[in-house]
């Protein structure tokens, strides 16, 4: 039998990988989640038919959404994940001795409970055993509304803004994370793609502007993700995410990162010309 997924990136275009069986396919009170067995890039996750992780390529994502951030902020403590179930952005945050809490915040409680039973390389640090790590299955807006001055860092591992992410891309959004953080807190939030998603990222960017005084983007490659240029937005009260960078303290950080390192943190902010232009103030 020949079993393969498409995900459409557009009407005309899409990504197909070949899989070998489902391991899960099930429909939550939010969304579907499915997890497949793929042939090239390992056990994939995918929620509304959208690729949402693959054990071949999370590495990149997870980096990139989680040690920007965590090596600009000087001595993060206290780290918010909204969104991110599949505990790949906790497992990273989880690297940084000096993090005292993270907290992960994520609506659907079905996606926690699989990606820990279905993808244990990424939720090795949500099963409960980690004392520096909190579960909240919870609407992010609604946590953080209940949350102010708290965070050093907060992450929005989202999907993209259909469904249950809607709410994440918008002005009210960011005002609810720029009161959660503390006086120079930073956000970064996955921000789609430059190639694909130039409208998407023109409202968002334009949002965190009106909230954060420093908005920055930078960009990963992700191969499973539509047309594999990815990218982040990063806002911050206080820390600019080139000038403010501790270029040794990275270099030094003493853990292994496949993905990130101290020369491509920097590298990461240099932009292609149509990138730029899909934010230009
Ligand atoms: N967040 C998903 C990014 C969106 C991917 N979009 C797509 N395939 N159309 C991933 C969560 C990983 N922790």
């Amino acid at each position: 039998m020949d079993l393969w997924y498409t995900e459409k990136h557009s009407e005309n275009v899409g990504i197909t990988l070949k899989a070998t069986r489902s391991l899960f396919s099930g429909k939550s009170e939010f969304q579907q989640l499915d997890i497949l067995e793929t042939v090239e890039y390992g056990r994939m996750m995918l929620l509304d038919g959208l690729v949402m992780v693959t054990e071949r390529d999370e590495f990149v994502y997870h980096d990139m959404i989680t040690h920007p951030a965590l090596f600009t902020h000087p001595a993060p403590k206290k780290v918010l994940v909204i969104g991110g179930g599949d505990g790949g952005t906790i497992r990273e945050i989880m690297k940084h001795p000096g993090v005292e809490l993270a907290v992960l915040c994520e609506i659907d409680g079905l996606v926690i409970e699989k990606s820990i039973e279905l993808l244990p390389s990424m939720a090795c640090e949500i099963d409960g055993r980690n004392p520096r790590v909190k579960l909240h299955v919870d609407d992010g807006i609604a946590y953080i509304r209940e949350h102010r001055d708290q965070f050093d860092v907060i992450l929005v591992d989202s999907t993209d803004p259909i469904g249950p992410a809607v709410g994440l891309f918008e002005e009210d959004f960011y005002r609810l994370v720029f009161a959660a953080l503390k006086e120079d807190g930073i956000m970064v939030a996955q921000s789609e793609s430059p190639f694909y998603h130039a409208e998407i990222q023109k409202s968002m960017y334009g949002n965190l502007r009106q909230v954060f005084p420093i908005v920055e983007m930078y960009q990963a490659f992700i191969p499973t993700y539509p047309s594999g240029l990815w990218s982040f937005a990063f806002a911050s009260k206080k820390y600019h995410p080139v000038r403010d960078f501790d270029r040794a303290r990275a270099k030094n950080r003493g853990f292994y990162t496949k993905y990130y390192n101290e020369e491509l943190h920097l590298g990461a902010f240099m932009l292609p010309t149509f990138a730029r232009e899909n934010i230009a103030g």
